[in-house]
C-alpha cells in the first residue's frame, strides 16, 4: 500500500508540472490528482487523459481570462523554460504552446513509447 501511495505521488507531480508549473504541483500533488487525471482508472495515463489535465492546469493559471499564459500567470516558471515553450516569441504561451512543452515532458516519461505513462516510468523519469 505504501509503496502505491508513494507512486500516485510521483505521478501528481509529473502530470501537474515539475518545470512549468512548480507552485501548482505542489498544491495538488496528492493522491486524488492521480485518480482525477487517470480517467478511464486504468492505472495508466495517456495522452488524451493527459491533454485534459494540461487544460484544466492551463485554466486555473489564466487568471486573466485571455487563453493565454504569461510570465505574470506563471510566477514560478524557470524564464528560461517559459522562452523554450514560447516558439513564436509573443512572450506568451498559447495553448498549444503549453501543451507541446508538456507533452515533451510526456514523451521523455513514455521510456518504452508505448504512449500511456505508468507509475514505474514516472518513477524511473525522476
Ligand atoms: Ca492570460
Ligand atoms: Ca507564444
Ligand atoms: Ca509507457
Amino acid at each position: 500500500m505504501l509503496e502505491r501511495a508513494l507512486a500516485v505521488a510521483l505521478v501528481a507531480t509529473l502530470l501537474v508540472g515539475a518545470t512549468l508549473l512548480p507552485d501548482a504541483r505542489a498544491q495538488m500533488a496528492d493522491q486524488s490528482d492521480f485518480a482525477t487525471t487517470d480517467l478511464n482508472d486504468d492505472g495508466q495515463v495517456d495522452r488524451e487523459e493527459y491533454h485534459r489535465r494540461m487544460m484544466d492546469t492551463m485554466f486555473f493559471a489564466d487568471d486573466d481570462g485571455d487563453g493565454m499564459l504569461t510570465p505574470d500567470e506563471l510566477p514560478d516558471a524557470d524564464p528560461g523554460v517559459f522562452q523554450a515553450a514560447d516558439r513564436n516569441g509573443d512572450g506568451m504561451l498559447s495553448p498549444e504552446e503549453f501543451t507541446d512543452a508538456r507533452f515533451d515532458d510526456f514523451d521523455t516519461a513514455d521510456q518504452d513509447g508505448n504512449g500511456t505513462l505508468s507509475s514505474a516510468e514516472v518513477d524511473a523519469w525522476r
